[in-house]
């Protein structure tokens, strides 16, 4: 693969993959992003001219289907990704989501280009807090919010594709990323600053909420296997036993920041939130020989503590407008 296109590559996880594409490879990287409210720039720093940044948006069919006839695959990211955004707004979730892929499919037929679709561990619903089961590729897909519908048809879309169209493509279903460059909508990187604010975190319920996390990195590394050496037509599912409760990873910011582990506020809870993910990444596993390579959670998040404190200059200009989106809604 000499030429890999990467929809979505200027958000959080895309261009986490774009950086390790580079050095995993000689290949060049053509990023098609609509630089929605959610994308950076400053993500793809450091990628030289072996990166192209295409401004455009994924449901553009004539678009993507100039770009996908000049590459040999595509890694397919673009979405709206925040669950909070689908219950006040589902519009874009559904025209990116599923519209997006939809073209993002039409062009790979016509090219018989290689496809990587990314999705969610979110599309198979949420488990008892103590239910022995993990997701798994057979898993029943039972999505409950827009996000993770979107999503799930998203899946189907491309599942039907390769079953009627012959389309050479992989799904990969992951759990929750967390690292540099995430969004400070999404909950660890707001609780985080909310601390370096000298604010209290916000907790959605009771706090009881399990979420199975993985480090960005990982996630990357997996896509990569896959891409390389996944078998056409295949789901694998993303995951690094990392399953921990809400308020325990507010009170590990708490206390690598200094503060008591019991100053955060619980807040108005999410519309339909989803109780518990948990993933069984064997398949992954012993199949492609994958592992993470972020097995210590603690280490990671004082990582990625690290990086917001210095990089108060990225998100910054954001903060008080995704707070006051949030106090609106009586999260805050
Ligand atoms: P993100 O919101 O940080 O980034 C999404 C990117 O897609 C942004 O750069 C945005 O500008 C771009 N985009 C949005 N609409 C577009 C459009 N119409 N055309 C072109 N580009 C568009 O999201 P993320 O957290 O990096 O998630 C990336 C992918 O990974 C998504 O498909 C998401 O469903 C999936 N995923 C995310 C997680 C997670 O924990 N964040 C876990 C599993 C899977
Ligand atoms: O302020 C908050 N307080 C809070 O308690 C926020 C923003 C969230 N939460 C809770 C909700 C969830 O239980 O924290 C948990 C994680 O929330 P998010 O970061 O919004 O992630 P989640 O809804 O689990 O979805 C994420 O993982 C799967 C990504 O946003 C999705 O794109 C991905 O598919």
């Amino acid at each position: 693969m000499r030429r890999i296109l990467v929809t979505g590559g200027a958000g959080f996880i895309g261009s986490n993959f774009v950086h390790h594409a580079l050095g995993a490879s000689d290949a060049a990287v053509t990023v098609l992003d609509k630089l929605t409210y959610a994308a950076s720039r400053e993500s793809l720093d450091g990628g030289g001219d072996r990166v192209e940044l295409v401004v455009g948006d994924v449901a553009d069919q004539p678009l993507v289907e100039k770009l996908v006839a000049e590459h040999d695959a595509v890694v397919h990211f673009a979405a709206e990704s925040h669950n909070d955004n689908s219950l006040s707004e589902p519009g874009p979730f559904i025209q990116t989501n599923l519209v997006g892929t939809f073209c993002v499919l039409e062009a790979c037929r016509k090219h018989d280009v290689r496809l990587h679709h990314i999705s969610t561990d979110e599309v198979y619903g949420d488990l008892e807090l103590d239910d022995p089961a993990r997701f798994t590729e057979t898993t029943a897909y039972n999505p409950s919010s827009p996000y993770s519908a979107a999503k799930a048809g998203s899946d189907h879309l491309v599942r039907a594709w390769v079953r009627s169209f012959g389309v050479r493509a992989t799904i990969s279903n992951c759990s929750n990323n967390y690292g540099p460059w995430q969004h400070i909508e999404k909950f660890i990187p707001r609780q985080i600053t909310n601390v370096l604010d000298g604010d209290r975190p916000k907790v959605y319920g009771s706090g009881a909420n399990v979420r199975d996390w993985i480090h960005v990195a990982d996630h990357s590394s997996a896509v990569w296997e896959i891409l390389q050496r996944g078998r056409i037509g295949e789901t694998y599912l993303i995951g690094a036993d990392g399953e921990r409760d809400n308020l325990d990873v507010v009170r590990q910011i708490l206390t690598a920041l200094g503060r008591a582990s019991d100053d955060y506020d619980l807040v108005t809870d999410r519309a339909g939130h989803d109780l518990r993910y948990a993933i069984d990444a064997t398949k992954l596993q012993t199949e492609l020989g994958w592992q993470p390579a972020y097995r210590d959670f603690a280490r990671g998040l004082a990582q990625t503590i690290d990086w917001y404190r210095a990089h108060e200059s990225w998100w910054r200009p954001h903060k008080a407008a995704v707070e006051a989106g949030y106090a609106a809604k009586g999260q805050a």
